[in-house]
């Protein structure tokens, strides 16, 4: 059975409590579950995390090789300066698709730049918490076929 990682980086833990006209009242423990369920749905194994820290979120990546077939990864805010996160990802060998709940490119000049997207197989965003499960499938899709 194929196992993917959840990661979810600074602030989302505090999804569904703040800011919902941006990202939406389905909180992370929402996500978590729906991915799990989606999981079982397609055969995939899930385990989900998330961390404030760059160090942590580092040490997750590199955790993943050899134990995670793909990371579905929402690096929050680190998605557009972490260097780190980007040599990570690099040097994984776990499939890593972006995801962002809102749409980074209709949002603010500095949210723009993506250093996971050169590394990704792909990006989804602007589809909320269902950009997950679109995540889920593509990676599923992607690993089966190579597409
Ligand atoms: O749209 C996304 O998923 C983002 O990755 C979310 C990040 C943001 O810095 C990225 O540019 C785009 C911010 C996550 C903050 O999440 C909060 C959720 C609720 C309340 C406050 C923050």
């Amino acid at each position: 059975m194929r196992s993917f990682l959840i990661l979810n980086g600074p602030n989302l833990n505090l999804l569904g409590t703040r800011q919902p006209e941006i990202y939406g009242h389905t909180t992370l423990s929402d996500v978590e579950d729906m991915c799990r369920t989606h999981g079982e749905k397609i055969g995939v194994s899930v385990t989900c995390a998330q961390s404030n820290h760059e160090g942590a979120l580092v040490d997750l990546i590199q955790d993943a090789r050899g134990t995670h077939d793909g990371i579905i990864l929402n690096a929050g805010a680190y998605t557009h300066t972490s260097i780190a996160l980007m040599d990570a990802i690099k040097g994984c060998e776990a499939k890593v698709v972006e995801l962002h709940l809102s749409n980074i490119h209709a949002r603010e000049s500095f949210r723009h730049k993506s250093y996971i997207s050169p590394v990704a197989i792909g990006l989804i965003c602007g589809f909320g918490a269902h950009g997950y499960i679109l995540a889920m499938d593509a990676l599923q899709t992607h690993l089966e076929t190579g597409s």
